[in-house]
């Protein structure tokens, strides 16, 4: 008989015990690490840079900018004044935690007190590997349609938080906000989420409070 090996499971196998590392490494040095999911186009680096700014009197946030190629992301975060590194993953749709290791020692000054991770675009393979964050955060943007979370149900399920974004684009999309809210919660009873607009602010304050929560929590566990 022909023998076959099942190789996935070594790969993510390994990756858990490197992401628990990481994770716990983290904690010892006061680093809270998100790593932020969506599809290509969603908000991730608006949304961020928006937060960057509204809660700059109260906290250093860092941002690592995971991509195929180009620097265009972590160039604008680092226009805000706040650290970023550009990680290219050559091709590679998602980030491990060794990858993330590699981020994380390369902010060499590291006055980040939160630090996001903004994962490659892609509402699929980074769902699958643990990067050793804290939190797992991502968005759905309007345009992207309510059915989502049927097609790609385990970044949902995988996530702390959802932000619905591109909010102020309602008027000209048939995105049903209950539908999604309750395809969501169905995969995931106890995510947050927040519906918002980085162009306009609506709910960033919601968000960025949870945020801040989270963070004190984390501080004190
Ligand atoms: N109308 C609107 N456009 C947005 C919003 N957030 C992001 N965008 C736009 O969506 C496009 C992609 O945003 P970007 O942050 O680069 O997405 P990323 O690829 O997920 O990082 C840009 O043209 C943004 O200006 C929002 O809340 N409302
Ligand atoms: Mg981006």
């Amino acid at each position: 008989m022909m023998k076959v090996i099942e190789l996935k499971r070594t790969v993510t196998d390994s990756n858990d015990r490197d992401a628990a590392q990481l994770r716990a490494n983290l904690k010892r040095r006061g680093i809270f690490l998100l790593n932020l999911m969506s599809a290509p186009g969603s908000g991730k680096t608006t949304l961020l840079s928006r937060t960057i700014r509204d809660l700059a009197e109260k906290v250093n946030i860092g941002v690592m900018e995971a991509d195929i190629a180009s620097s265009v992301d972590a160039a604008k975060i680092h226009a805000l004044g706040a650290e970023s590194i550009q990680m290219h993953t050559d091709g590679m749709c998602h980030v491990d935690a060794g990858m993330t290791r590699a981020g994380i020692d390369a902010l060499a000054a590291l006055r980040s007190e939160i630090v996001f991770l903004e994962n490659i675009g892609n509402l699929i393979c980074p769902a699958e590997f643990d990067t050793g964050a804290h939190k797992n955060v991502m968005i759905l943007s309007l345009p992207e349609g309510d059915d989502k979370p049927l097609k790609y149900p385990l970044m949902f399920q995988k996530s702390d938080a959802l932000l619905i974004t591109k909010m102020d684009a309602a008027p000209y999309f048939d995105f049903d906000l209950d539908a999604a809210v309750r395809r969501v919660k169905a995969l995931n009873p106890s995510i947050r989420i927040f519906p918002v607009s980085a162009k306009t602010g609506l709910g960033m304050d919601a968000w960025e409070s949870w945020l801040l929560a989270q963070w004190e929590e984390w501080k004190h566990a």
